[in-house]
């Protein structure tokens, strides 16, 4: 395995890894996936090229870590022992992805491990108390591990000096079209596939999730299928948003994406993921939009969005003062 770094404008690195059939791609902005290949096919969007302009102006956070908290936070505010936060209300009256000065904006510290069978990225950033609304200094790492299997493993530590929330992911999206056409004909495999529904803010309405593999039959079902479906709890929340933008709880904490060519394999320590079709891309006003609805769909692996709120004391989001957080999702991809 070979790994390079280029530097580009305003700081931003791009660290190159290249494994003969993959390569992969990250940086210190966001200490986000750039860009990963399977030969000549791009199977993550991203923009390695002028990624010093693409990212600071990229409104989907493709490829970013999210953080202090992924997904929304109701009439963003949230109550922990018995304090009232009110943080940035950046989506509606809601709290998305951290805010606008979130993880994804942020220039991360790092540090390159080059051993014999895979390539570790360590990235470091400080988050102070308040900077983003949130209690507590908290300090964070999210080691990025790439392997000669061609397995891209991400594991965030961190601690904080007050209770907190903590909810971080990766906001990539997949694509494993060789054309890059949409992702419908995509499927999605699990020995569990449901589905939390969402009001017309994207907050669960419900902790009683739709059963997907009952209403298909199948634990594998095609994202086209799901968009089509005549089920009328199933139609009512695609239709409303033009595809998926959805927590799911998913067997074993596992799940397949695949198309006929490739197999991408999901394994998480996270109790749900956030599948997102990119179901509108048009509010993005940029030459570097060359996206249409289901170019990709992004796999949030997370604590359910807004579990402050639902759950209250419970929520696992809750991180205790001095603890360590600890989580890990694992992307491997291989040729069918
Ligand atoms: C997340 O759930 C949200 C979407 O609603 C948002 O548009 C996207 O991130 C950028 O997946």
């Amino acid at each position: 395995m070979i790994v390079e770094v280029e530097k580009q404008r305003h700081g931003i690195d791009l660290i190159k890894i290249d494994n003969d059939e993959t390569n992969i791609v990250f940086t210190n902005f966001g200490a986000r996936v750039v860009s990963w290949k399977y030969h000549d096919n791009n199977i993550v969007l991203g923009n390695k090229v002028e990624a010093d302009e693409f990212y600071p102006s990229n409104p989907f956070h493709f490829g970013a870590t999210i953080g202090r908290y992924a997904g929304r936070i109701g009439n963003a505010s949230f109550n922990l022992n018995g304090e009232t936060y009110q943080l940035e209300a950046n989506n509606h009256l809601h709290h998305l992805h951290g805010g606008s000065n979130g993880l994804d904006q942020r220039l991360f510290n790092y540090d390159i491990q080059d051993n014999i069978t895979n390539i570790k990225i360590t990235f470091t950033v400080q988050h102070k108390s308040m900077e983003d609304g949130y209690p507590g200094d908290m300090f964070i790492k999210v080691i990025h591990t790439y392997d000669v299997e061609h397995r891209w493993t991400v594991e965030y530590e961190a601690q904080s000096n007050q209770d907190t929330l903590f909810n971080p992911t990766n906001h990539v999206y997949f694509n494993l079209n060789r054309d890059n056409n949409v992702i419908d004909n995509h499927k999605i495999k699990s020995e569990q596939l449901n589905m939390y529904p969402v009001d017309s803010h994207n907050l669960i309405t419900s902790t009683s999730p739709i059963d997907l593999v009952t209403i298909f039959k199948s634990n594998c079902i095609s994202f086209s299928d799901i968009f089509n479906s005549d089920n009328a709890q199933l139609k009512e929340q695609v239709d409303a948003r033009n595809g998926l933008d959805h927590p799911f709880d998913v067997g074993n904490k596992q799940f397949f994406i695949e198309n006929d060519e490739f197999l991408l394999d999901v394994t998480t320590t996270m109790p749900n993921v956030v599948i997102f079709t990119f179901n509108d891309t048009t509010s993005w006003d940029s030459d570097f939009n060359i996206y249409k609805a289901h170019s990709g769909v992004s796999l949030e692996t997370q604590f359910l969005p807004n579990d402050i709120n639902v759950y209250g004391n419970k929520a696992q989001s809750i991180l205790k003062a001095n603890d360590t957080f600890y989580a890990k999702t694992m992307y491997h991809v291989a040729e069918k």
